[in-house]
């Protein structure tokens, strides 16, 4: 009985890459808050790098020290001592062979031992980290993984084999054709799946993994987290990924599920080094252009000048997250023209939410990674996408062809593309068009969130299965 049984401990795994593993604390967090009236505590499981970066994130914003109940677990990062500076690539190779190995069941014993032996009850996962399911039932716990990015993405992915037996070898002669046959994918054309479903090198560790974790999904998640609201994703995408996933929990966007527990969270400043708000504090009322390619994405050099000189050519004051080692390659004189002019602001990190959210920003020029698509239009910013690699290409396709809050670029941008879809966004009939779309849309990720919202009662259900175990 419930009197008897010791409270739910529950380990969440990570996936220690890109922006992954801070997306999932964001989630472990609100977890820790919501499931603390039962005495539940949780293990955080992450390589001692990606650790060491959530503590750095953490204590430079304010107010986001770790709960009492939320503790860290290092793992190992599967690389051999005596390699050094492993590319990224390989490490995540690495990680997920150890993973795939029996680590993910090491990892369990790791927890249990760091949480004084308390078994562990549920195992909640970045959903890239498949293997967690195998552990879990060996531990006898039900897997609940999290999935990160788009709805329609994850459709591609439980779909691969279907959408391989079909393109077969034939995608590059068929990358304009809708895939009308699929159900929930016929907004989409061959050439906007993400990389790795029909096309690229099946055994790329990024596209071996997904296609793995699509088979892995059905037959093993006891419930599936989604980075969604209900009246984002049409009806049949939701439909078709029932009859694959019929527990999936949509209580997205995650950025915004600690908003409600943290006080502060409205008020405190956000941690912002370069200066980023007062700029902008500045500025003319949605007058700026913000870009950000997120963190991995980076156009190469050529397509890096052309991107700044549209942006000179707009003459739109512009906010550009854009990491130092690219700097050099940016055109002669561009950053000293835009500090001089003080019509631009050039950083290597920006405040990203907050950014979106003040009144100053009118456009968003994306990479389209799911983040940054739902931290856009929960602030109502329409945005110019440029994808780069993996699910960015379906995301451009459904904020531009889907959704209409939003244009794509086909390619690499051009100067004169940057400067026309700046302007179009800022100041255009067809951007109005779109804002207002972006609008509306924020408009229910509000309602979602608010009392009583959809979103919080989904995450309440998602608390509940992860803690009655
Ligand atoms: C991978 O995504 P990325 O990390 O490249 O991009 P996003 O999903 O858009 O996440 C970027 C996050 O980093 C934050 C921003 C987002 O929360 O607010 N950020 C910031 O705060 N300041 C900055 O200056 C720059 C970024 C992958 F590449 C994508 O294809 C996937 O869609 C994504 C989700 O699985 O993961």
């Amino acid at each position: 009985d419930a009197e008897s049984s010791p409270p739910p401990h529950v380990a969440v795994v990570a996936f220690p890459f890109s922006s992954h593993a801070a997306v999932l604390l964001s989630i472990a967090r609100a977890l820790a808050a919501a499931a603390a009236p039962s005495g539940a505590t949780l293990s955080f499981l992450s390589t001692a790098s990606s650790l060491a970066q959530l503590r750095k994130a953490s204590s430079a914003s304010a107010g986001h020290g770790l709960p009492g109940n939320l503790r860290f677990v290092e793992v190992p990062d599967g690389a051999p001592a005596a390699e050094e500076s492993v590319p990224v690539p390989r490490q995540m190779q690495l990680f997920m062979e150890a993973a795939e190995a029996g680590g993910v069941k090491a990892w369990l014993e790791a927890a249990r031992a760091a949480a004084g032996g308390a078994r562990v009850t549920c195992v909640v996962g970045d959903a890239f980290v498949w293997p967690a399911a195998d552990a879990a039932a060996s531990a006898g716990a039900p897997w609940v993984p999290v999935w990160t990015a788009a709805s329609c993405a994850l459709l591609a992915h439980v779909r691969t084999d279907a959408l391989r037996e079909d393109v077969g070898d034939q995608a590059a002669n068929r990358v304009d054709e809708p895939l009308i046959s699929h159900p929930g994918l016929a907004s989409y054309r061959v050439r906007d799946l993400p990389d790795g479903v029909v096309s690229g090198d099946f055994n790329y560790v990024i596209n071996l993994l997904v296609h793995r974790m699509g088979q892995c999904l059905p037959r093993s998640a006891a419930a599936v987290a989604l980075n969604t609201f209900p009246g984002l994703d049409p009806p049949d995408v939701t439909a078709a990924l029932a009859e694959i996933l019929p527990n999936c929990v949509p209580f997205g966007p995650y950025h915004l599920l600690l908003a409600e527990d943290d006080a502060d969270a409205d008020t405190a400043a956000p941690a912002d080094p370069h200066g980023c708000l007062a700029w902008l504090g500045r500025q003319p009322a949605r007058g700026v252009a913000y870009v950000s390619f997120g963190t991995v994405a980076c156009p190469r050099p050529d397509e890096l000048r052309e991107l700044a000189a549209g942006l000179e050519a707009s003459a739109a004051p512009f906010l550009w997250s854009l990491r130092e080692d690219s700097w050099t390659l940016l055109p002669p004189g561009f950053l000293d023209r835009a500090a001089g002019t003080g019509s631009g602001l050039v950083v290597p990190w920006a405040p990203q939410v907050a950014v979106l959210r003040h009144p100053s920003v009118g456009a968003f020029v994306t990479h389209a990674g799911w983040a940054s698509v739902l931290e856009g239009v929960s602030s109502g910013v329409p945005m110019a996408c440029r994808p780069f690699f993996g699910d960015q290409r379906m995301n451009a396709r459904s904020v531009a062809h889907v959704w209409g809050f939003g244009a794509a670029f086909e390619g690499a941008m051009t100067s004169a593309g940057v400067a026309a879809a700046v302007e179009e966004l800022l100041r255009g009939e067809e951007g109005a068009r779109m804002r207002a779309r972006a609008k509306e849309l924020q408009a229910l990720v509000a309602e979602a969130f608010g009392p009583g919202g959809e979103c919080r009662k989904n995450f309440d259900r998602f608390v509940e299965i992860v803690c009655r175990a």
